[in-house]
């Protein structure tokens, strides 16, 4: 008997192993790009598009504007605070910039459809507590909503997901491609959001990638608050 309670111990630990082994998500090739900050929304403390409906396998990627600002993973009931547990994503202060967007960009596969709350830790004009916060895949059935999120963010301190400033979790830190961003000016012209749809000839549609398109797509769901 001791002999098989040593192979059930021993398989229970290797099962255990096995279902504790991340899945394996398969790139969809979806790029969804946020903006960290903004010229014109909430003084510039705002997340552009602060509401965004991903795949598993989409990779979000975050652009960082002027201010020091980042992007830490929360829970909807805390606010202004990192996901308990300590397996969050967060980005650290990596980002900084005067003017234009940071050198650098943040990156992470979508591995779930489980909403994904976050804000910007930023202390130094308390940027979440003033609204500086996003959802990926909110439950639009639910009464968890951004807004409310925003609403009870007023009322917190915000904590920091670790004591080192620049330690970044969950993604990666890669360099902001200039094309990246071209293609983004271009989308917005192709939607008619953001500088307006004229001006534009059918030659500037050509070379759009197809993520592109399918963002342009999701742009109506995006945009919810
Ligand atoms: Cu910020």
């Amino acid at each position: 008997m001791v002999a098989y309670t040593s192979l059930a111990a021993a398989a229970a630990f290797f099962f255990g192993l096995t279902a504790a082994a991340p899945p394996t998500v398969r790139s969809t090739g979806v790029v969804h790009r946020i903006f960290a900050g903004s010229t014109v929304e909430n003084g510039g403390l705002h997340f552009e598009p602060q509401n965004v409906v991903a795949e598993i396998g989409d990779l979000i990627e975050f652009h960082f504007l002027p201010k020091n600002h980042t992007m830490v993973q929360s829970s909807f009931d805390k606010p202004c605070e990192p996901l308990a547990g300590g397996a969050g994503i967060f980005a650290g202060f990596n980002f900084a910039t005067k003017e234009g967007e940071a050198p650098n960009v943040f990156q992470f596969t979508v591995k779930d459809t489980q909403p994904f709350w976050y804000y910007c830790s930023q202390t130094a004009g308390n940027h979440c507590q003033s609204g500086m916060s996003g959802v990926i895949n909110q439950n639009f059935n639910s009464d968890k909503t951004l807004a409310k999120y925003k609403e009870m963010a007023k009322n917190t301190v915000t904590k920091q997901p670790s004591a080192d400033p620049l330690a970044s979790q969950g993604g990666w830190i890669v360099p902001n491609k200039p094309f990246a961003f071209l293609a983004f000016l271009k989308w917005e012209a192709v939607v008619g959001w953001w500088g307006g749809g004229d001006g534009w000839n059918s030659g500037d549609y050509v070379g759009i990638e197809w993520s592109d398109r399918r963002r342009a797509c999701d742009f109506g769901r995006n945009n919810l608050v």
